[in-house]
């Protein structure tokens, strides 16, 4: 039943082909799938667009521009952080942008890169954490964490974009980045707490 089914789609296709010459599509130059570059634009109070989808492998170019009068900032991770009465903290639990090596060019003022790049020169920390694991010593182990930098625990990745500003954020997507992500701004101007305002949104990454 399928079989023939399908051996009748191939006849009709061949029949259209022989009978009518038509040209395929015209190919439009869209996204590079191994270089995708994508527009974000902060507005007051979202991202547009606010759900992103990128692939493992792919060299991603974020141009990123606050089109609004109010500073934004954009930070990509899990887990924002709260405090116990629910209040938001200055960023997520786990950084997405710790996982790669984002490289900035444009107008933004951008932190906690140092704590992206794993092989900053913060020698003794990473000896002493090389020798923690050896030797097991809690103690040690302890001094090695403090040692790799409390930014990156506390804040992440963030640029901040004053109004009308620009900048590209460029990086490798990895495995290590796969599933669901939140994307978001935690500035508080005018009481107002961007996030809770709705200025969240979703970056997927899928497999290769
Ligand atoms: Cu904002």
């Amino acid at each position: 039943m399928k079989k023939s089914v399908l051996i009748l789609l191939m006849g009709l296709l061949i029949a259209g082909c022989g009978s009518v010459f038509q040209p395929g599509p015209t190919p439009t130059p869209t996204l590079d799938p191994e270089a995708p570059e994508i527009t974000i634009t902060l507005s007051d109070f979202s991202f547009t667009p606010n759900r992103i989808k990128l692939r493992v492998g792919q060299n991603v170019t974020l141009h990123v521009r606050n089109g609004s009068a109010t500073d934004h900032e954009l930070m990509i991770g899990r887990n924002p952080l709260r405090d116990e009465s629910g209040q938001l903290g200055d960023g997520f639990e786990h950084d997405f942008f710790a996982l790669t090596q984002p490289e900035v060019s444009g107008e933004a003022q951008v932190m906690g890169l140092e704590g992206a790049q794993m092989d900053m020169p913060m020698g003794t920390a990473t000896a002493e954490g090389e020798m923690a694991m050896g030797s097991e010593t809690p103690s040690t182990e302890t001094g090695g964490m403090e040692g790799m930098g409390e930014a990156e625990m506390q804040n992440g990745f963030m640029a901040m974009f004053e109004s009308e500003q620009e900048a590209d954020i460029s990086f490798t997507v990895n495995e290590d980045m796969l599933g669901a992500w939140t994307m978001g701004c935690f500035e508080t101007s005018q009481g107002i707490v961007h996030f809770d305002e709705g200025m969240v949104g979703n970056v997927i990454v899928l497999g290769e």
